[in-house]
C-alpha cells in the first residue's frame, strides 16, 4: 500500500464512529419502554452524522427518560429535576462548538421545568431536545403529569385527573422565537429517526415531542393508535418528511403540510386523534441567542487572560505617571 493511501486508511478509521462508539451502559428501563426506541434512534443519529463523542453532550433533568445520558458514550450531565434547559444553555454559551442534546420527561419539562422550557424556546439556542412524553411520572411510580389524560387515576389523583391535558405542541408554537417543533411516536422508529435527524440538522432550538409508551404505569395508553395505523396522520412535504414506499403503504393517512406555515401548524398541533406525526413548524431564519451574544468569546484563551490581567491590575501600585505611560 502506498504511503498516502495508508495514511488515508488510518484517517478514515480514526474519523468514522460506529454505533458501538455511542453505546454506553445497559439501559435499566422496563421491557417495552419507549425510551429504548428513542435511545436507539439517538445512537444511530450520532453514528450516521459522525458526531465526535468528545464534542457531544447529552443533558437531562430527573426521571426515567432523564437516564438517557448514562447510556450514551458521550459527555453527559444528569442534572436536577426541571433544570436540563439552563444547564444545556450554559454549556452552549461556553462551548458553542459542541453538539448539545436534551432529554426531558413530561413532568420534567412541562411541570417543574415549565418556565425554563418557555424561555429556552424563546432563546432559540442551537440545541436538540426530545420530550419523552409518556403522560405520567414514571420514575416516582405513577403520579399525574400536565399531559396526563383527564380522569387518569394515579397516586396524586386517586379519583381521576381533574384537568384537561396540556398540549406541549400548541404551547411551544405559541412562544415567540420558537423555530422547530415536531412530533414523533416511539412505535414508528424509521419516522422517529427521520424527525430526529431533521431536528439535529436544524440550526436553532429543535423541540421534538415523542409520544412514548410506559407499559409499567400507562399500559394501554396508546393502544388505539398502535392497532390502527390510520389513526396516525403523517405530515409530508418536500421540506419536511418523505416516507419510504413501504411506510407510505402502511401509513396511508397522510397530510401535505408546509412546515413554514405556522397558522396551519397550530391547527394541526391541536389535533389528538388522529395523532399528527412530522415536522409541524420550522423557521431556519430565526436568530440563535448564542450568535446574538457572541457565545464562546468570553471563554477564549485571549479573553480569559485579558480578564485575569484586568483583575490583577487592580492590585498594582503605579508610580506617578507610569499608568499613563503603560497605557501608551
Ligand atoms: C426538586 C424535585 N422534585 C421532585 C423530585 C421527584 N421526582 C423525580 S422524577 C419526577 C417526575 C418524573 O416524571 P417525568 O419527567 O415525566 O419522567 P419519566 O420518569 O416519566 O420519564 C419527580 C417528581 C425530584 N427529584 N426533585
Ligand atoms: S416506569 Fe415507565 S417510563 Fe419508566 S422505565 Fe418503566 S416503562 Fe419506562
Amino acid at each position: 500500500m502506498s504511503r498516502s493511501l495508508n495514511s488515508s486508511v488510518i484517517r478514515l478509521h480514526e474519523e468514522h464512529h460506529a454505533l458501538e462508539d455511542y453505546q454506553g451502559g445497559v439501559p435499566r428501563w422496563c421491557n417495552g419502554c419507549g425510551d429504548n426506541a428513542i435511545l436507539a434512534a439517538m445512537q444511530r443519529l450520532c453514528s450516521d452524522e459522525n458526531l465526535a463523542p468528545e464534542n457531544t453532550v447529552f443533558v437531562s433533568g430527573i426521571g426515567c427518560s432523564s437516564r438517557l445520558p448514562h447510556y450514551m458514550k458521550t459527555y453527559g450531565f444528569h442534572s436536577l429535576h426541571g433544570r436540563a434547559f439552563p444547564v444545556a444553555e450554559g454549556i452552549k454559551m461556553a462551548r458553542p462548538d459542541l453538539n448539545v442534546f436534551v432529554s426531558t420527561g413530561d413532568g420534567d419539562c412541562c411541570s417543574i421545568g415549565a418556565a425554563h422550557w418557555i424561555h429556552a424556546l424563546r432563546y432559540n439556542m442551537n440545541i436538540t431536545v426530545v420530550l419523552h412524553d409518556n403522560h405520567v411520572y414514571g420514575l416516582t411510580k405513577k403520579q399525574a403529569s400536565p399531559t396526563s389524560p383527564r380522569g387518569l387515576k394515579s397516586n396524586t389523583t386517586p379519583y381521576g385527573a381533574t384537568l384537561e391535558p396540556m398540549n406541549p405542541l400548541t404551547v411551544s408554537l405559541g412562544v415567540q422565537g420558537a423555530s422547530f417543533i415536531a412530533q414523533a411516536v416511539d412505535w414508528v422508529p424509521e419516522v422517529l429517526y427521520d424527525i430526529l435527524k431533521a431536528a439535529y440538522r436544524h440550526r436553532g432550538f429543535s423541540f421534538v415531542r415523542v409520544l412514548q409508551r410506559c407499559p409499567e404505569f400507562m399500559p394501554k395508553a396508546f393502544d388505539p393508535w398502535l392497532h390502527d395505523p390510520q389513526r396516525t396522520q403523517i405530515l409530508t412535504h418536500k421540506d419536511g418528511l418523505q416516507l419510504s414506499p413501504s411506510l407510505s403503504s402502511a401509513y396511508r393517512n397522510q397530510l401535505a403540510h408546509d412546515p413554514a406555515d405556522i397558522d396551519r401548524a397550530r391547527e394541526i398541533a391541536s389535533m389528538d386523534d388522529p395523532i399528527p406525526v412530522g415536522i409541524l413548524y420550522r423557521n431556519a431564519g430565526a436568530p440563535c441567542y448564542e450568535d446574538l451574544r457572541h457565545a464562546g468569546t468570553l471563554r477564549s484563551p485571549a479573553a480569559i487572560r485579558a480578564g485575569l490581567d484586568r483583575e490583577l491590575d487592580k492590585f498594582t501600585f503605579w508610580p506617578e505617571g507610569a499608568e499613563a505611560a503603560a497605557a501608551d
